[in-house]
């Protein structure tokens, strides 16, 4: 179909672009890493929400060719940021090849940053389908240095069990808690007791979607270390990250 078609010629063209979301402290507020996320701005139509290419690259194949593009722009970037660690989304199709770790071994060596910088953020949904193979690819993964995160946890069926069993290197907390951890006692209770299960393992747990300053006191009194959200910065280009950590440093 056409979207396949534009999508192919896009990761060919280069005309997928990155932009950045800062990771922050949670005490200092100072940026400590970035999240990538991906644009696709298709031509004849304007942006077109990863929500919607990456399940059809998923579905047609284009996800290697697509996840390779992202890993290896997002790891060249992070070299103008020396001490930011930079967190890249893994999706289902890449995660399951058995040549992922090899395409991810290459991206590190060619762009030469040091593996510990780089986060690897995978979703939960894919775990609990496949337990075993996921524990098999995290091995592989951590085996050449990278952090693993375990990405929108509380959005599904993930049980904490999971974290300790896989040798996650860090939770990120679903927005869809995040956001109502003011509101609702019950959403106030879960991420309390949730980011003290995690804490009690050693896993350092970062809390997503923050918008107001109040969410991120309340996560950080719970024990999130680190925090995100358009609170602290929105996606940005590369250069708008080049340009704060110019400052904060
Ligand atoms: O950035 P945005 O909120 O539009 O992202 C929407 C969804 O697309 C999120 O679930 C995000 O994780 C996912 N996404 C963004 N960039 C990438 C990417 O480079 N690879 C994969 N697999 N997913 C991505
Ligand atoms: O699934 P994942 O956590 O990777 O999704 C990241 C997406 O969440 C990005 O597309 C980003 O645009 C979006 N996002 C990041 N911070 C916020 C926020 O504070 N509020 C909302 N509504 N979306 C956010
Ligand atoms: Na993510
Ligand atoms: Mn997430």
């Amino acid at each position: 179909n056409a979207l396949e078609l534009d999508l192919r010629r896009a990761i060919e063209t280069e005309e997928l672009t990155l932009v950045y979301q800062p990771l922050v402290d949670a005490s200092s507020c100072e940026m400590t890493g970035v999240e990538a996320l991906v644009r696709w701005n298709r031509p004849g139509h304007g942006p077109i929400s990863p929500e919607i290419f990456i399940p059809v690259a998923e579905t047609t194949g284009l996800i290697e060719a697509l996840g390779l593009f992202v890993l290896r722009k997002a790891c060249e970037a992070a070299q103008q940021w020396p001490d930011l660690r930079v967190a890249v989304n893994v999706s289902p199709g890449q995660f399951r090849n058995p040549a992922f770790a090899d395409y991810v071994r290459s991206v590190l060596n060619s762009t030469e940053i040091e593996a510990g910088r780089v986060t690897l953020e995978i979703t939960e949904g894919y775990i609990i389908q496949n337990p075993e193979r996921t524990r098999q690819s995290i091995e592989r993964l951590k085996m050449l240095g990278v952090k693993v995160a375990l990405d929108d946890f509380g959005s599904g069926f993930s049980s904490i069990g999971y974290l300790r069993q896989f040798g996650f290197d860090r939770i990120k907390i679903d927005r869809s808690l995040t956001m109502n951890v003011l509101e609702d006692s019950r959403a106030r209770e879960m991420l309390r007791a949730t980011v003290a299960l995690a804490r009690s393992l050693d896993i350092p747990v970062t809390a997503e979607g923050i918008e107001i300053e109040e969410q991120g006191r309340a996560l950080q009194n719970f024990g999130c270390d680190e925090l995100q959200g358009y609170f602290y910065g929105k996606p940005m280009p590369e250069a708008e990250i080049t340009k704060r950590f110019s400052i904060q440093k």
